[in-house]
C-alpha cells in the first residue's frame, strides 16, 4: 500500500514508496519566510508537532525563540529549519537579522 509522504522535503512528489516512516507519520506546519516576514506569523499545532520553516527569500534569515528553546542557525533561499515542540505553550521568536520578523507558535 502507497502512503502519503507528508514530510515539506517531498511535498512536490507528494507519494513515494521510499519514505522513511517518520516522514510518513511526519506531522507538521511548514511557516514560509518571504519578503521579510514570517508567514503565517502565528501558527497553532499540537504537542508532538513539528513546525520547518523555509527561507524564500534571497537574503539569510533565522529562527530564534525568545525563551532559547529552539535557535537555528542563518540559512538561506530554499533551506529549512524545523523543531519539534515537545511542551505546551506559547513561544514567540524572531529573526535575530531582521529584528522586525517576528512570529509566534502556539503548541496546546
Ligand atoms: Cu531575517
Amino acid at each position: 500500500m502507497r502512503r502519503l509522504c507528508h514530510h515539506p522535503d517531498h511535498r512536490d512528489t507528494g507519494l513515494t514508496d521510499h519514505c522513511h516512516d517518520r516522514h510518513v507519520r511526519w506531522r507538521g506546519t511548514k511557516v514560509t519566510m518571504k519578503q521579510f516576514a514570517f508567514n503565517p506569523a502565528t501558527v497553532t499545532i499540537k504537542v508532538g508537532e513539528t513546525v520547518t520553516w523555509e527561507n524564500q527569500d534571497g537574503a539569510d534569515h533565522n529562527v530564534i525563540a525568545d525563551d532559547g528553546s529552539f535557535k537555528s542557525a542563518d540559512f538561506g533561499q530554499g533551506k529549512t529549519f524545523s523543531f519539534t515542540f515537545t511542551k505546551a505553550g506559547r513561544y514567540t521568536y524572531s529573526c535575530h537579522i531582521h529584528p522586525d520578523m517576528k512570529g509566534t507558535v502556539i503548541v496546546q
